[in-house]
């Protein structure tokens, strides 16, 4: 029954992918195909797929300081008041805000993005709760999952954030700051120009500016300084702006991808006329910007799943199956010499008491050697069964054994589930020989089927680069 949930999953899935963007749509055939190896390996079990593994929507994230405007930003996008707004700390959870064809907004506790049909979230609140278990706190109070009519969130995700203060910071924020800054396709970056001294905030830009400039996937970010209409008040409002630019430069932010805005709601009164022709100016230059780069994300998405593909094709080979192999090798070595000592230890106890019995004659053991050779292949064919169960019994205590250690350690890390769950399913694979380390279905064969899965993502991100990049192409811009 599972199964075939996940089967209507992604037949789903593909569905709505033909429509939204064909070359993805047939990215998930791939998909299936290294489901299946994977299930072939003992990697996956038959009801999972690594399809309803990936988000496959768009996910824009908004990151910055407390009170600097990113749930203000994203109601008035949104279109509707969707996020509680304040200069105190209002919500320290992080909200998934998508698209509901209910009127009515409904917000589902945390637990609820694992179970949504709709939405292949599993990716997020697994890792949140991995994080939220250590800190002995649910799902839930990280995490929670907000729906709402509107055409802004149709096809895309969006995720607010609760203010960020490395310096008082939870571990659990900083690590599911990082999470989401992996998973999603652009990332915004909110300032507050009210703080006019972002040299109080060391370890906050630190981890929002230092750590992800770098990043490969640094055009991702986009850093906002936010409320500049607070600086109309101020002598010189550039030099607020310069100010910050400075410290962002310090910190190795240098060309680009800075922006400045502010809520036009929300905005101060400016009496100084010239002035608030300036800084409006500046706002909608750069929110036309921020609004192209939007538009753009569902391109970035569809490089991101297909580096999913390719990433997890090249993990099962470099990482997953070594690991199973050298936990297999563990395995065999163990049997050996488990198998010595028992198979020893009996000899040993039937010599002693077949000698002590009297039953030998030079080599031949007389009470065998009286009865016909049919009786004589009968009793050897017993006891060469018995021998062979006690062998089997001992090669699965040894597998056990390899299984319980591999349990305890700690050097699988995000692994550990699924090269645990390929062990196993090589131990119960009694009638699979230990001669050879290699796990069961791997082999020239299998290494094939996954180059072809490398070579059809290649393919894809070709006709991803024709598609959007081009420079004919109506919508490459080169980013
Ligand atoms: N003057 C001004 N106030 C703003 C602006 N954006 C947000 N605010 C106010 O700043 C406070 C904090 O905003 P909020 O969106 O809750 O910040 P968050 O903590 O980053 O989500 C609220 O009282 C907003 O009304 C802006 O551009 N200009
Ligand atoms: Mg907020």
């Amino acid at each position: 029954m599972a199964k075939t949930t996940t089967q209507e999953r992604v037949k789903r899935l593909e569905r709505h992918l033909k429509q939204e963007n064909p070359i993805l749509a047939q990215s998930v055939v791939s998909f299936q195909k290294l489901d299946r190896i994977m299930r072939k390996l003992g990697l996956m079990d038959a009801d999972e797929s690594l399809a309803t593994q990936v988000t496959w929507w768009p996910v824009i994230s908004v990151l910055g300081t407390y009170s600097a405007g990113k749930s203000t930003f994203l109601n008035e996008h949104i279109g509707q008041d969707l996020q509680r707004t304040g200069n105190q700390a209002v919500d320290d959870k992080f909200s998934v805000i998508c698209y509901g064809a209910e009127d009515t907004v409904s917000v589902l506790p945390g637990l609820a993005l694992d179970s949504d049909p709709r939405f292949p979230f599993y990716q997020i609140s697994r890792n949140i709760a991995k994080v939220a278990e250590g800190e002995g706190r649910s799902v839930d109070s990280y995490l929670q999952l907000k729906t709402c009519k509107s055409d802004a969130l149709r096809n895309r995700i969006f995720i607010d954030s609760p203010g960020f203060d490395a310096d008082q910071q939870r571990n659990s924020t900083l690590l599911i700051t990082d999470h989401i800054m992996d998973l999603s396709d652009l990332v915004l970056v909110f300032f507050d120009a009210r703080h006019p001294e972002p040299g109080a905030m060391m370890d906050t830009l630190e981890h929002l500016v230092a750590n992800t400039v770098n990043r490969t996937d640094a055009s991702k970010f986009l850093y906002i300084l936010n409320q500049i209409d607070n600086t109309a008040r101020d002598d010189k409002p550039e030099e607020v702006v310069a100010a910050w630019q400075r410290a962002l430069a310090q910190h190795g932010l240098t060309a680009g991808r800075f922006y400045r805005t502010y809520s036009r709601k929300m905005a101060m009164p400016m009496e100084d006329e010239q002035v608030r022709e300036r800084l409006e100016r500046k706002r909608d230059e750069d929110l036309a910007d921020i609004q192209a780069r939007l538009e753009q994300v569902e391109v970035e998405r569809a490089y991101r799943v297909i580096g999913v593909l390719e990433k997890t094709a090249k993990h099962v080979e470099n990482v997953l199956v070594p690991a199973v192999e050298s936990a297999i090798r563990n395995w065999r070595r163990r049997t050996f010499w488990l198998s010595a000592v028992v198979f020893g230890a009996l000899g040993v106890l039937f010599l002693g008491w077949s000698i002590g019995a009297g039953y030998w004659s030079g080599f031949r053991l007389t009470p065998l050697a009286d009865l016909d050779v049919k009786a004589q292949a009968a009793i050897a064919g017993v006891v060469i069964l018995v021998l062979w169960f006690i062998y089997l019994k001992l090669r699965s205590a040894a597998g056990r054994m390899v299984l319980k250690k591999l349990e305890r350690g700690s050097s699988l890390g995000a692994d550990r589930e699924m090269v645990l769950k390929a062990f196993t399913y090589n131990v119960k694979s009694w009638w699979h020989s230990l001669a050879s380390p290699r796990p069961r279905h791997w082999g020239r064969r299998t290494k094939r089927k996954l180059d072809g899965i490398l070579a059809d993502a290649d393919a894809f991100v070709q006709s991803l680069n024709d598609n959007y990049a081009s420079p004919s192409g109506k919508r490459g811009d080169g980013r």
